[in-house]
């Protein structure tokens, strides 16, 4: 049944290999799926109207394959792509899953860990090129400590810098044009991660020596365990000109990495990421790190897939419903200085009788700095009392917000 939100290449949905291929397994029970092939996977999620297929390396080319093996799993891959009209947008490195990374790959203490990692980064962008993606990922799974004797966090920082510029350098050189993402997670496997927010990210990120190439993906999971407003973290990247890429899924709030199915948990939170990502233009892809519930057969995997998609258009459908919704729009007015400047190209000191915000033409005279608006401002008189006594109405804002995600509105 088609209706208005089924799935099209438009939306740019997108899912890695890894997570509609994910088998179930978990710290405390065996598969319960079993494995899925990853031409079968594209001809799946084709048909389920995704956009594209992310990767790693591994989840495509096994680790320890021979380069006739490998030109063979990939020239079998890209015909899938080419018979099912998809792409794949992103690629990334694993550098979690081999024993080798046990305690690090750009941060381990061995420098021969450290240079197998970036060879393995340097081979994997050669795949990327091949599989015509874009962007690449840094997911620094295991860049963390379990003991903190065992690293100085300084010097892990810096092998991290070192690692990233020198495979950005390589990008340059070979003229691939990949945009790098930094993709923070506060802990999980490792007992801290370093870096572990999109926060930190972005500071990092201005300390390398190509920040142009290189953005963020956030993950709601990850910002979550840490127990911040994703909508927010989303809002800085996007602020920044960094949100590039972006990990949409649930999670209950301060536990493991759940990577539960899109809007299954805290619909208000997913309404308000819905509503910052479309407000703001955001134009890359959409993928969900998410995966089936371990109760689920194949078929449940591809009913967790289109939930995902499905509730992220509906949810642009309510955040529509709520920005054109007129009792919404006069609360949020009352905030707006929309009137004429209360300050004069005369300079003359302005008297603000009635201060209702509205009018006070305030907001122009702190948006620049310069002598006259200094001399206005502090001319200013504010009658805090009254401004103070306004209510701001959010109950209502808010209910109102509830009664349009409910559907009573
Ligand atoms: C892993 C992790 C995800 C990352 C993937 C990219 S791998 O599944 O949990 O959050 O996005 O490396
Ligand atoms: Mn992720
Ligand atoms: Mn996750």
């Amino acid at each position: 049944m088609k209706d208005e939100f089924t799935p099209t290449r438009a939306d740019k949905f997108t899912f890695g290999l890894w997570t509609v291929g994910n088998r179930g397994r978990d710290p405390f029970g065996d598969f319960v799926r079993p494995p899925l092939k990853p031409t079968y996977v594209v001809q799946k999620l084709s048909d389920l109207g995704v956009y594209g297929v992310n990767l790693h390396d591994n989840d495509l080319v096994p680790i320890d394959a021979t380069r006739r093996q490998r030109d063979k799993i990939v020239k079998e891959f890209l015909k899938a792509l080419g018979d099912y009209d998809m792409c794949v947008p992103m690629l990334s490195t694993n550098l979690f899953f081999d024993p080798i990374f046990k305690d690090g790959a750009f941060t381990s203490n061995d420098p021969e860990v450290r240079a197998f990692a970036i060879q393995k980064v340097l081979r994997c962008l050669e795949l990327g090129v091949e599989l015509g993606a874009h962007i690449f990922i840094f997911w620094g799974g295991r860049e963390g400590t379990e003991v903190d004797a065992s690293k100085d966090p300084v010097e892990a920082l810096k092998r991290y810098r070192e690692a990233l510029n020198f495979i950005a350098e390589y990008s340059l050189d070979k003229k691939y044009g990949f945009r790098f993402c930094l993709e923070p997670k506060p802990n999980e496997p490792r007992g801290d991660l370093f870096l572990p927010t999109t926060g930190s990210m972005l500071a990092f990120i201005e300390t390398l020596d190509h920040p142009e190439l290189f953005g963020v993906n956030p993950e709601l999971a990850h910002e979550h365990m840490a127990g911040l407003n994703f909508a927010h973290v989303v809002a800085q990247a996007l602020e920044a000109g960094k949100l590039w890429h972006v990990d949409l899924n649930a999670q209950k709030l301060t536990r493991f990495d759940q990577d539960l199915r899109f809007g299954s948990e805290d619909l208000k939170g997913a309404f308000f990421l819905v509503k910052v990502l479309e407000d703001n233009g955001y134009d890359g892809p959409r993928q969900f790190d998410a995966h089936a519930y371990r109760t689920e057969d194949e078929q449940g995997v591809w009913d967790f897939a289109l939930g995902c998609m499905r509730t992220y258009k509906i949810l642009k459908a309510k955040v529509k419903k709520f920005n054109q919704d007129p009792e919404i729009k006069e609360i949020l007015g009352g905030f707006s200085a929309t009137g004429p400047p209360e300050a004069d190209a005369s300079g003359a000191k302005i008297q603000v009788d009635d201060l209702t915000r509205r009018d006070s033409g305030l907001e122009k005279i702190t948006k620049k700095f310069n002598k006259k608006n200094v001399a206005l401002l502090l001319a200013q008189k504010f009658d805090r009392t009254k401004i103070a006594s306004k209510g701001l109405q959010y109950e209502r804002l808010d209910q109102l917000t509830m009664e349009i995600l409910m559907g009573v509105r």
